[in-house]
């Protein structure tokens, strides 16, 4: 057996290059049920995030975790993976805009950016992505997004409402991207500056404002110009 220890070693470290535990309740507790004050999850990392824990509604002490995390600039979320649910019944999520969240209720919050539910018997390895993009059937709170998550603070709620005591592991999956290259062609040109200049002044959230002041200036031109040419 320990002939094979250094190769396991190695076999470790590769596969968890890109790869990182947003939260696991096992190490870090329960996640916050407070939408005031989620847990801090930290920096989303290019490759898969974990979320794992559980909720349940027997006693009302573990209702929701809620977690928030960051989108590095370069950096986007495309999937979102259910690896395991146990038992597989149905839980509300929802992803909100910002470092809080709210409580799930008939009224609309402006942070709500997109709420679903995990459906009961969902398969492990179900992609939930497409279930928060605009338009989608299975979209039921905010506008939902489209396309990827991009870089900004985002906060992620799991709610079980019934007592059954609800496991779950959740992958944030992320993408490395050109910083500046809007559409995303592999390179910072014209159509790029052309987009960035169609954002100039007040525009919180937006991709062309690199230096998260909540408004697309002379600072982020500077800084679409440095990133000018083929993406590397
Ligand atoms: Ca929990
Ligand atoms: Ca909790
Ligand atoms: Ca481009
Ligand atoms: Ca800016």
């Amino acid at each position: 057996m320990n002939a094979f220890a250094p190769m396991l070693v190695a076999m470790t470290i590769a596969s968890t290059a890109g790869a990182q535990v947003l939260w696991n309740e096992g190490v870090s507790g329960d996640a916050s049920g407070n939408p005031s004050a989620p847990s801090n999850a930290g920096v989303v990392v290019a490759g898969s995030n974990l979320f794992m824990g559980s909720v349940t509604n027997s006693g009302g002490a573990d209702q929701r975790d809620y977690i928030t995390f960051v989108v590095p600039a370069g950096v986007e979320i495309t999937q979102l993976i259910l690896n395991t649910l146990s038992p597989n019944n149905l839980v509300w999520t929802h992803f909100d805009d910002g470092p809080t969240s709210v409580i799930p209720g008939a009224g609309t919050a402006a942070s709500l950016l997109a709420g679903a539910h995990i459906e009961a018997a969902t398969p492990d390895g179900t992609d939930l992505f497409p279930n928060y993009q605009a338009g989608s059937p299975d979209l039921l709170a905010g506008p939902g997004f489209s396309g990827p998550i991009a870089p900004g603070t985002y906060t992620f709620l799991m709610q079980q409402a019934s007592p059954v005591l609800t496991t779950y592991s959740l992958n944030f999956v992320a993408s490395s991207i050109c910083v500046g290259d809007f559409n995303r062609d592999g390179e910072v040109d014209g159509d790029d500056l052309g987009t960035l200049l169609g954002s100039w002044g007040d525009c919180p959230g937006c991709e062309a404002d690199f230096n998260s002041d909540d408004m697309v200036d002379g600072d982020d031109l500077g800084g679409l110009l440095g990133f000018w040419g083929p993406c590397s």
